[in-house]
């Protein structure tokens, strides 16, 4: 399978000229998205090993994949933004002088090709006719890679035309080498819109329209241009008279963005009439519009999902959405059926599995879990029922609602409101969570992830904050989204989780939109506006939750805020002058309100 250029763009045939006498590809193979050429991919990686055809009739077009178990998530130690200088990339994130940079890489690369076939894959991060939408090259040695882009990203010959003979695309290098992790590098040159990968194979460190491209890249590319680039679900909730409203809402990594994008309303909901609407469930890309609204696309044409937890009742719209032409990766495999299985999915694992690293497994005695806990699947967009009729709509959704959220098991209340912009900007800036499996790192433990950006932001984030402040300063405040914080995760003292979360969170989620509206009053607290509890709607929860657990995590505890306004001061000490003044007076003003 060897295929003639699909373009005649200059800086594309340049670029690859220097990549292909770098790496020594033995062919070259051009993605042109067809669904002959996708055949064709997949029954090769089947012959090869690097997929497991699926149950045809249980789950028509499906695959397994499992990826070297040293790869299995985000390195962020390894993940590199290389600005000219250091200040640029910021305090919180890793740094290389560019060229220096380049060299090791670059001394990685070489060769790495020898004996295996390039793929070119044109993408585009958008629905191809957006004036939102940004075109990639992914070269890659990795048909997995191939086919999960064919999923996650409109590929093919319409991005090359579009772009015609722009330079304006972003470049992405990546190889799978020995999957050394010494040698693990995911590096982000945002000058030069480029991005380099080498020895991984795990989603998140190659599918490089995603991470790399569609935040890193993108974050920097819009602080240049005067637009976001955020890591937000982006749903729309449809209430009885027909009207939809849409929110953002950024939480950190494996927190529920995908269950909360795809919920389903409670049933007295259902009854009234709400219907709840997946724009997507990772990556926003915003922008005012000429209303002076902010409008968001989902860059994304697929979903790169957490599978365990994913079951019937936590998401049944994701897992739905897998039920064809979606790759599985790291989970556990059941020889009977052939179909994939990951704790939580039921009570029903296989005893006679494979588990994740390819060892027979008996899910019913034994003890080692079956799917790793960042096992993932990549599913269509297309095949989620919930989603939105507005998904390919090139303008985008306007956005009533911006919201934030991290996992805490105290502190946080359920639901608060910011004061205006720049207040909702600190809000952001302060999200905390607990650490999560999506990540190479201890789960459990705290970490300041501002705006959930924190491996995402491809500049400094001090400069990042200024800019959320500047976007501000150009929306008339009765247009601009309106800005909160959630927290699902409150637990008592014993442990147990206090809010019911999944579909229920759709109670807070009225409160929030009605919040914009004006049409609830809250009770002012140091932090913020806080629902008055019977503001909440708990009809059809009351025995799971009382008038006083509500209260209860509804409420401000000054003096845990003080001690969190100690660990704001720190975290902020770290960006010296570069911290934006309204950030230290806003957190001034909290500290004197505390
Ligand atoms: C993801 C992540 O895969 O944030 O979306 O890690
Ligand atoms: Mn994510």
């Amino acid at each position: 399978m060897e295929n003639k250029a699909l373009t005649t763009n200059k800086s594309i045939l340049a670029w690859l000229d220097e990549k292909i006498e770098l790496v020594k590809p033995d062919k070259i193979v051009w993605i042109d998205g067809s669904q002959e050429q996708i055949d064709a991919l997949r029954a090769e990686a089947v012959s090869t090993g690097e997929l497991t055809k699926l149950n045809e009739e249980l789950a028509p077009d499906c695959y397994l994949h499992r990826t070297h178990p040293n790869d299995v998530a985000r390195v962020e130690s390894r993940t590199l933004i290389c600005t000219p200088t250091k200040e640029e990339a910021g305090p919180t994130n890793n740094w290389m002088e560019p060229n220096a940079c380049y060299q090791m890489l670059y001394d990685i690369a070489r060769d790495s090709y020898k004996g295996r076939t390039m793929y070119v894959i044109p993408y585009s991060m958008g629905p191809v006719a957006s004036p939102f939408a940004k075109a990639g090259i992914e070269v890659t040695d990795s048909i997995y890679v191939v086919l999960n882009m064919c999923i996650m990203t409109r590929v093919g010959k319409s991005v090359l035309d579009k772009l015609g003979d722009s330079n304006d695309w972003v470049r992405g290098l990546h190889c799978k080498c020995d999957i050394d992790e010494e040698k693990r590098y995911i590096c982000q040159f945002p000058q030069d819109n480029t991005i380099i990968s080498v020895n991984s194979g795990y989603g998140g460190n190659v599918l490089l329209g995603k991470k790399c491209f569609a935040l890193r890249i993108a974050s920097y590319q819009g602080w240049k241009e005067g637009w976001q680039a955020e890591h937000m679900l982006i749903l729309g909730v449809e209430n009885p008279k027909g009207e939809v409203k849409y929110i953002c809402a950024a939480f950190p990594s494996a927190c529920g963005k995908t269950n909360l994008a795809m919920l389903i309303p409670p049933e007295v909901y259902r009854e009234k009439g709400y219907k709840v609407w997946c724009v997507g469930d990772d990556i926003s890309w915003i922008r005012k519009g000429p209303d002076g609204r902010l409008y968001a696309i989902n860059p994304e044409n697929g979903f790169f999902g957490v599978a365990p937890g994913t079951n019937a009742h936590s998401n049944p719209n994701a897992l739905a959405a897998t039920k064809k032409g979606t790759i599985f990766t790291n989970v556990a495999l059941n020889l009977d059926t052939m179909t994939a299985w990951w704790e939580d999915l039921d009570n029903d694992p296989p005893e006679n599995g494979i588990d994740w690293l390819g060892n027979p497994w008996n899910g019913k005695t034994s003890d080692v879990k079956g799917a790793h806990p960042n096992s993932r699947f990549t599913a269509p967009a297309v095949n989620c029922p919930c989603l939105s009729p507005e998904f390919e709509n090139p303008n985008g959704v306007p956005i009533s609602a911006i919201v934030f959220g991290g996992r805490r098991a105290k502190l946080a209340p359920l639901v608060y409101q910011s004061r205006d912009w720049n207040n909702g900007v600190f809000v952001g800036s302060i999200m905390a969570s607990e650490k999560t499996a999506a990540a190479v790192g201890k789960v459990g433990e705290l970490r300041r992830d501002p705006m959930a950006m924190l491996p995402f932001c491809g500049y400094n984030m001090a400069d990042y904050w200024q800019h959320w402040i500047d976007i501000g300063k150009t929306l008339d405040p009765d247009k601009a989204p309106k800005i909160f914080n959630v927290n699902w995760f409150r637990k008592s003292d014993e442990g147990k989780f206090l809010w019911p979360g999944f579909g229920e969170n759709l109670r807070v989620l009225e409160w929030i939109l009605k919040r914009c509206e004006g049409e609830v009053d809250a009770k002012e607290t140091a932090i913020g506006y806080v629902p008055y509890a019977e503001d909440i709607n708990l009809s059809g929860i009351e025995d799971e939750v009382s008038m006083d657990t509500l209260k209860s995590i509804l409420e401000v505890d000054n003096d845990l805020w003080k001690e969190e306004a100690d660990g704001i001061g720190e975290f902020y000490a770290q960006f010296g002058d570069k911290l934006p003044e309204t950030l230290k007076n806003e957190l001034d003003s909290l500290k004197a309100s505390l």
